[in-house]
């Protein structure tokens, strides 16, 4: 059956690949699936017909034949279910993969977007200067639990998984801070996921959307 998903027609990261999408196209390049990408304007994705698979107006959906999914996380982790290569088959290493997919959503992921819009939506204010500093301190409170669990293992869990697709996926957003710098391990454990052929595609898939869209 084709897999569809959305992306933005042309995404605001300039082909950086930290769009949400880009989590889903990495799982499906790690389970060897063929997908095909439809591009959603910022107009578009307001509109009814999208809003009845994504009820947020956001990117990205996934179709595969009558059903219809929304939320990265979710969405890859349906991949990950019925595909081999992104869940442990052991029960309770799996269940904890999922609690990482979790925690990179849930735990991790909320300090780091308050930084984002801050940055975007608040910069002309008189306060954004003093506010930022906790914002990023609230981040570091994160960093320094996590590279305390990762210490000097490759994965979160024992071999990559799913977890390790959402975490890495989610401090990729911090690459154009210096956050990610301060914890060496953590740095290596971004480099390491990037290195995977599966995410090389998956990056290279979303830049060449985003380079025919700046030349059109
Ligand atoms: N929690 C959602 C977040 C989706 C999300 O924020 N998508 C962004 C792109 S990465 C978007 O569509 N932004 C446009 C908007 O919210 O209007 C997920 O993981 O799928």
């Amino acid at each position: 059956m084709t897999i569809t998903i959305t992306a933005f027609e042309k995404s605001p990261d300039r082909g950086r690949g930290l769009a949400r999408d880009m989590s889903v196209r990495w799982a499906l390049e790690e389970a060897g699936l063929d997908y095909d990408v439809r591009l959603l304007s910022f107009g578009a994705m307001k509109e009814p017909p999208h809003l009845a698979h994504q009820p947020f107006g956001q990117i990205p959906t996934y179709a595969e034949g009558d059903l219809v999914l929304f939320e990265s996380g979710a969405i890859v982790l349906h991949i990950a279910e019925h595909h081999g290569g992104l869940l442990p088959d052991d029960a309770k290493a799996r269940a904890r993969a999922i609690t990482w997919m979790f925690a990179a959503v849930s735990t991790m992921e909320p300090p780091i977007v308050h930084r984002e819009s801050a940055i975007l939506t608040e910069r002309d204010e008189s306060w954004h200067e003093h506010r930022l500093p906790t914002l990023e301190n609230r981040i570091r409170d994160r960093l320094d639990q996590l590279s305390h669990r990762l210490g000097g293992a490759d994965w979160l869990d024992g071999a990559f998984s799913a977890g390790d697709l959402m975490m890495i996926s989610v401090l990729r957003r911090l690459k154009s801070s210096a956050l990610l710098d301060e914890y060496p391990n953590l740095s290596l454990y971004v480099a390491r996921g990037e290195a995977r052929p599966a995410f090389q595609r998956a990056f290279d898939a979303q830049l060449a959307l985003f380079t025919a869209a700046s030349a059109g």
